[in-house]
């Protein structure tokens, strides 16, 4: 029996991150897909906040993706997904942060919030803004010449913004934001992580996200407002 269970649904960019986090560790797991509009009963006996990922190691279970990544970097030490140094795990953990409390934040402000088009220009434009900052506050100080986030590395950073980046599409697709060509620097990250080889084992189209997220939330499916 597999030890290692993770609940996750295909779409959901958290779960893709301690996904992509086994995978780069090679421990093998189970993965059991929740169908969030339509959860099983006792979901909340496993996931006591109702959502996915949630992680199962034998009798025990951690949620929250990225607390389930610094689980699995505890138990499964190699390959080492984090720096050495105290400085530098701090650093990553910083990032890991902003991804959290900002970037994932606002898009999903951008696309689950209000339809009111000033609003979804104005959640548009945060979500910019964090991609210019990522850009010159990350890639171009602590990349180096990269090609990772932390530089010749990859590590937990990596995978916790590369999903929402797979998924960009339909940001643009929903809401008319076009991926930000002239950050070059994050431009090159994208690609090198596209072409990483966890990365693509688990990939999915544009046209994948863009037909599943029409599915799924059928408000979505108006028409892209914002020029950004
Ligand atoms: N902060 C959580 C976010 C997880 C989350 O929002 N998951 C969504 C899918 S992407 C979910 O399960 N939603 C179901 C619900 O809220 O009912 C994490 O990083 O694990």
């Amino acid at each position: 029996m597999t030890e290692i269970e993770i609940y996750s649904a295909a779409l959901c960019p958290f779960a893709h991150r301690s996904r992509l986090t086994l995978l780069e560790k090679g421990v093998p797991f189970q993965l059991i897909e929740i169908d969030l509009q339509n959860k099983p009963a006792n979901f909340r006996d496993i996931s006591p906040y109702g959502k996915v990922p949630v992680l199962k190691h034998g009798d025990q279970r951690v949620w929250e993706s990225a607390l389930i990544n610094e689980y699995l970097e505890e138990v499964f030490p190699n390959p080492s997904l984090l720096p050495k140094s105290p400085i530098q795990r701090a650093h990553a953990r910083i990032w890991i942060n902003f991804a959290d409390t900002r970037l994932f934040a606002a898009s999903g402000k951008l696309l689950y919030g209000s339809p009111d088009p000033q609003q979804q220009t104005a959640a548009a434009k945060e979500l910019i803004e964090h991609l210019q900052f990522i850009e010159q506050e990350g890639l171009r100080k602590l990349s180096d010449n990269g090609p990772y986030w932390l530089g010749t590395e990859i590590s937990l950073v990596d995978f916790t913004y590369y999903p929402l980046f797979e998924q960009w599409a339909v940001l643009e697709h929903f809401r008319g934001v076009k991926f930000p060509t002239q950050l070059d620097r994050l431009k090159q990250w994208c690609d090198t992580m596209a072409n990483h080889e966890s990365v693509r084992v688990i990939a999915h189209s544009p046209e994948f996200y863009i037909e599943h997220y029409a599915r799924l939330a059928q408000r979505l499916a108006t028409p892209a407002t914002n020029k950004i």
